[in-house]
Order: C-alpha cells, then structure tokens, then sequence
C-alpha cells in the first residue's frame, strides 16, 4: 500500500477528502474494480469502515450501485479506473439512467494536458464528454478543495427529480494533493434534504380526481417509480379506497400483494384493452405498454392520468388529460386527501369482469404448474420456485432472460415491495449477478436469482464474487441450452452449431463448486424446489442447474413481434 504521507501534521489529501465527503452524507458501501489509480482509494475506503466490493467486471459493479440505489433511495457507488473501466461501468451507468436509479460513477482519469492534447496517456480517454450524453449530469473535479461540493453536486443531481445516473470524473492527481486538513473540513458538504418533496399543484389534483370519477372503466398502472418512491402504505390506501383495479409493471409487483383482490395482473390484456381511464402512477407509456397507442376503448381513445415527478413525461406518446406532477408520496397523499369520505368505487360491471378473468385464468394455470415433467419446462419449474416464494415473501427475486423472465414474471406472485429485481426498461441481459450481489449487500435479505442460461453468462464470473463475500444468495440456471431454445440448427448445414444454442448438457452447477460454493443439478420440480429451500434455509451461496426443455421456449419469449420481419428472400 502506498504510504498515506498527508494523514499527518495539519495537511490532508485528496484520498481523504473523498472518503470523509462520502462518509458525511452517508455513502459506506462503494462497488468496484481495483486498479490505477483508484487501487489504493479502495484500500484506504475500507481502512476507514467503508464497505468495498470488488467485482470480476465493472459494468456488474455498475448494475450493483444501480439497483443500490433503487433499493436505498441513495446513489449507489461504483468505482472504476479509466478508459476501459470507464467504459465498462457506463452501460451501467446509461442504465440506471434509464431506468431512474440513483447512481453515481466515479473514475479514475488521465491529466487533463495530456488527454487534452491527446498526447497518449496511459488509458488516455475524454471520459468527461463521452460519459456526458448517457447519464443525467457529469462533473469532474480538478482541485482537492472542490471535492467536498463535487460529491454533493453528484448526490444531489443523481437523487432529487427524477433519479438517474451521474459521472465524476476524478483525474490522478487529485487523490494525491494536499491542502490544509482544517480548510480541507470545512469544505466538505452535507446535502441537506437531497431529493425535497415536490408537492402537486391542487387545481392538478382536482382535475385528476375529476377525470377518475367520471371513468366508467378506470384501470391503475403502478411502475417502478411507485415501488422506488417507498410510500407503500399511502399507495395501497389510494387503490383501496379508489376500489380501481390495477396492473403492476413488472419491478413493481409485490408493492401490493399480487393475491390482491383489485390486482388485474391475471387479466392484463381485458384490463388494459377494455378500460376508458388509465391512471400512471410512476410507470411511463414507452414500449412496455405500447407507447399507450392504439389503445382505445370502443370508438373513444382512452384518457390517461398520470402521476410522475418529471413534468416533460408527460404527453411523451399520447396526451395525458390529467397529468400531476410532484414526488409520489406528495402526489398520492394529496389524492387521497381530495377524495374526501365518499368516493364511490367503479361499478360492479367492470369490476367483476376483471375479477371473473383472473379467476379463470389462475384456475386455468394451477394445474400447469403443478407439473413434474422430466426434463423440467418453465410451468413445473416455475410452479415450485413461486411456492417458495409465496413461503419466504421477504426473499427478493432477481430475473432475467427472456422465456424465464417472462414466464417468471407471469408466473411467480410477489407479496411484498421491492422484492423483484430485473432487467428494467431495457430488457437488458447481463443484471443478474450484480444486482444479486447488492440485494443481498444492501438488504440482508435471501436472494433468489432466476436466470436464463444466456442471460446468465454476461454476468456469471460474478458467482466467485458471490463466494467470496459469502452472500446468501441461491442461483437457479434455467437451462435450456441456448437463447430462447436450444434445439436450433445451423441452417447452412454446416458443422457449426447454430447462433442460438450453447454445448448441450453443460453443468453451470460445477462453476460454483470450484469457488467453494454449493452446486446442485436438478432434472425434476422436486429436486429443484428442496435444492432452493436448502440454500435459502442455510444461506450458503449456491448454484442450481435446473435442466429444462430444450424445445420450451419461444422466440423472444414474449416480444416475438418486435423482431423485423423479411420481406425480400435471402440471397444464397
Ligand atoms: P415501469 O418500467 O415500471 O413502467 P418506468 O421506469 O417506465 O416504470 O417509470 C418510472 C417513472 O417513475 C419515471 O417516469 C420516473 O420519473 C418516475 N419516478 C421515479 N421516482 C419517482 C418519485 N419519487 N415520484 C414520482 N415519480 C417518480
Ligand atoms: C445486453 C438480447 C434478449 S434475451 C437473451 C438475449 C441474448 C437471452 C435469452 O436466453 P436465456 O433465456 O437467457 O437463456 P431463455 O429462457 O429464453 O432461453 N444483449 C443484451 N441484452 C439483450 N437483451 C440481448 C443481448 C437477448
Ligand atoms: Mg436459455
């Protein structure tokens, strides 16, 4: 370890700086990849009680610190070297961007004279401007006595309004400078109340009230934003006392329990093609809900509310008749207000044509999952992991791939907030491992991840990771060898396999044995189900193989349609 020579006398330095500024406003946990220059950073973070995961790949550290801050409402910490770690972390950084998570990339850079002069420096790169058009702000700090204000500009802008991404830029040199240790105090900066409340305007509120009562139809969405918001209790009293059926996005099922009684989750596509009202709350109308377009109800178009804290979403694909603008909490708690002790609930029509769908349609699914085919397909696989869910509410799903996060999603019910965890609005393969790991890190909850075969290998060196911090967290493999399916051909007829499909029989259950962890192959529902439940009753870090048809699945899962069609033939 270098010598921290500025600890001493009435000096401080840059490596100082940044760790009292993170500790002052509450920052402790830091997801990174070591190296120049940041490598004795780390160590001097974790010598000071901070917690330091080191990750095998930044951008796995990056979906930790995004799905951190989801979880926390803090930004989430990641910390890379330059160029390569830069860039490695920045598909993070794009997605919790996107994805509204607070999050904050901090790397380590070149000298200003030489990238300027690109004179090639070691990993020489403009981080600053290529990070800048992919996240929500980026600062660089150049002195050590503008670290202090640098880190609150990061915190702030990453939390309050609509949370996102933000970059700081921190060149070599600066860890190293010194000033004054007492200047050096006083110009660190506590941001007092990061994201303020932003109260709705009351004539909004009214006029949303106005557009729900007179729905004959009305349909609540409930998003990502909603779960994020944590104003769980105020949101569930909104939905009962409207009496308004509702759909949860996929991150937030479970922020009212998916056995609700108003919950239309089992009757998506009626709720959604037959309802005159739609009511956002925290959720946007981009592709996952068809940009709201061609959605009307007999010859009328549907009237949208919606509930977000950033004023531009609003009218983004269609017009929105009532928008209210301000941080849930305020939002709902305003609503609820305005509604007064009569509010009557929608009629027993509408209402009960919901309730008779999701009834037949879980009626219709039970016994599917009940299954014990052998090889597993997703329904019996499934049908056991969702009664170990519906047993231990408190454990948080991470999902992704594309059959087993559809079928997963559809499938398994979630009970409590911010328990499902997945690929968010990208649909993006590769969160797995990371975002395990800082669900298990920030919650010290179990954690059970549900991962595509694929989707499992963009981020599966992670499992060392995973052992060696011991987490309790319990990978289930869907293996089905390959994308989507793993009985593809090569259409040449040549000897290469076909793009699709991964070496038959692999066993991802010895990967995890060769860190110490616990590996187990399942071939049947009820070899998986006692694999899960032994690694959630031990906690023990543990992978299960889950052998799964290789013919199950479809193309896409579930967004088959988004693929371009052909229309001329293919030229041999
Ligand atoms: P989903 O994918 O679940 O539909 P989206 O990510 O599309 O959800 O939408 C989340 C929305 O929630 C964003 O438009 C964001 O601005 C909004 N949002 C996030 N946090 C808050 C908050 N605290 N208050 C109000 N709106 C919020
Ligand atoms: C970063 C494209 C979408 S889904 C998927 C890929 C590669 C894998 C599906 O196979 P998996 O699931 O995980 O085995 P299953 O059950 O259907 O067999 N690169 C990125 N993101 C995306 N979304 C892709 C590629 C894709
Ligand atoms: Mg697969």
């Amino acid at each position: 370890m270098a010598e921290q020579v500025a600890d001493e006398g009435n000096l401080t330095d840059g490596f100082n700086l940044v760790i009292d500024a993170l500790k002052l406003n509450d920052i402790n946990t830091i997801y990174n990849v070591p190296g120049i220059p940041i490598t004795d950073l780390g160590r001097y973070m974790q010598a000071a009680g901070m917690r330091v995961l080191s990750f095998r790949h930044e951008q796995n550290a990056g979906y930790a610190a995004a799905i951190a801050g989801y979880l926390t409402q803090k930004p989430g910490v990641c910390m890379t070297v330059s160029a390569p770690g830069f860039l490695n972390g920045l598909t993070a950084l794009a997605h919790a961007t996107t994805n509204c998570f607070p999050m904050i990339l901090i790397s380590g850079s070149s000298e200003r004279e030489i990238v300027d002069l690109q004179q090639g420096d070691y990993e020489e790169m403009d981080q600053l401007a290529i990070a800048k058009p992919l996240c929500k702000a980026a600062y660089r700090v150049l002195h050590a006595e503008d670290i202090g204000i640098g880190i609150a500009r990061a915190i702030r802008s990453a939390v309050s309004g609509r949370p996102g991404g933000v970059y700081l830029d921190f060149p070599a040199k600066l860890l190293a400078q010194t000033m004054d240790a007492a200047a050096g105090e006083q110009s660190l900066v506590q941001v007092i109340d990061a994201a303020p409340r932003q109260l709705p305007a009351p004539e909004s509120v009214a006029r949303a009230l106005d557009v729900l009562k007179g729905a004959e139809r009305p349909l609540i969405i409930l998003g990502k934003g909603a779960a994020y918001a944590q104003a769980d209790d105020a949101i569930r009293a909104f939905v009962e006392k409207s009496g308004v059926p509702y759909l949860p996005m996929s991150m937030a099922k479970g922020l009212l329990p998916d056995t609700h009684p108003q919950s239309a989750g089992a009757a998506r596509s009626l709720a959604l093609k037959e309802s005159d009202t739609v009511m956002l709350i925290g959720a946007r109308l981009n592709w996952l809900l068809s940009h709201g377009k061609g959605r009307t109800w007999g010859d009328k178009p549907k009237k949208f509310i919606q509930v977000d804290i950033e004023p531009r979403e609003m009218d983004s694909n269609v017009e929105i008749a009532a928008p209210v603008v301000g941080d849930i909490g305020s939002c709902i708690a305003a609503l609820l207000d305005g509604m007064g002790d009569n509010w009557s609930a929608p009629s027993a029509d509408w209402t009960g044509a919901i309730r008779e769908k999701v009834e037949t349609n879980v009626a219709r699914m039970g016994p599917r999952l009940q299954n014990n085919n052998i090889p597993m397909n997703y329904q019996g696989a499934l049908g056991a992991l969702r009664t170990i869910i519906k047993e231990r509410p408190d454990a948080i799903l991470v999902n992704e791939g594309a059959n087993t996060l559809d079928f997963a999603r559809s499938i398994i019910d979630m009970y409590k907030p911010r328990k499902r965890l997945d690929v968010g609005t990208w649909g993006v393969m590769g969160v797995g491992m990371g975002t395990a790991i800082a669900a298990a890190v920030e919650t010290g909850n179990q954690v059970l991840a549900i991962e595509g075969d694929s989707a499992f290998g963009f981020s599966g060196m992670e499992i060392e990771t995973i052992c060696r911090y011991e987490l309790p967290v319990c990978v289930v493999v869907f293996n089905n060898g390959g994308i989507y399916q793993g009985a593809g051909v090569n259409p040449s007829g040549g000897s290469d396999p076909a793009t699709t499909v991964f070496v038959k029989d692999s066993r991802y259950d010895k990967m995890m044995e060769a860190f110490g962890g616990v590996g187990v192959n399942a071939t049947s529902p009820d070899e998986l189900s006692q694999a899960v439940n032994a690694a959630m009753d031990s906690g023990k870090p543990t992978l299960v193989n889950a052998v799964i048809d290789e013919t199950a699945g479809t193309e896409s899962g579930r967004i088959g349609n988004l693929n371009p069609q052909r229309v001329v033939a293919q030229k041999t």
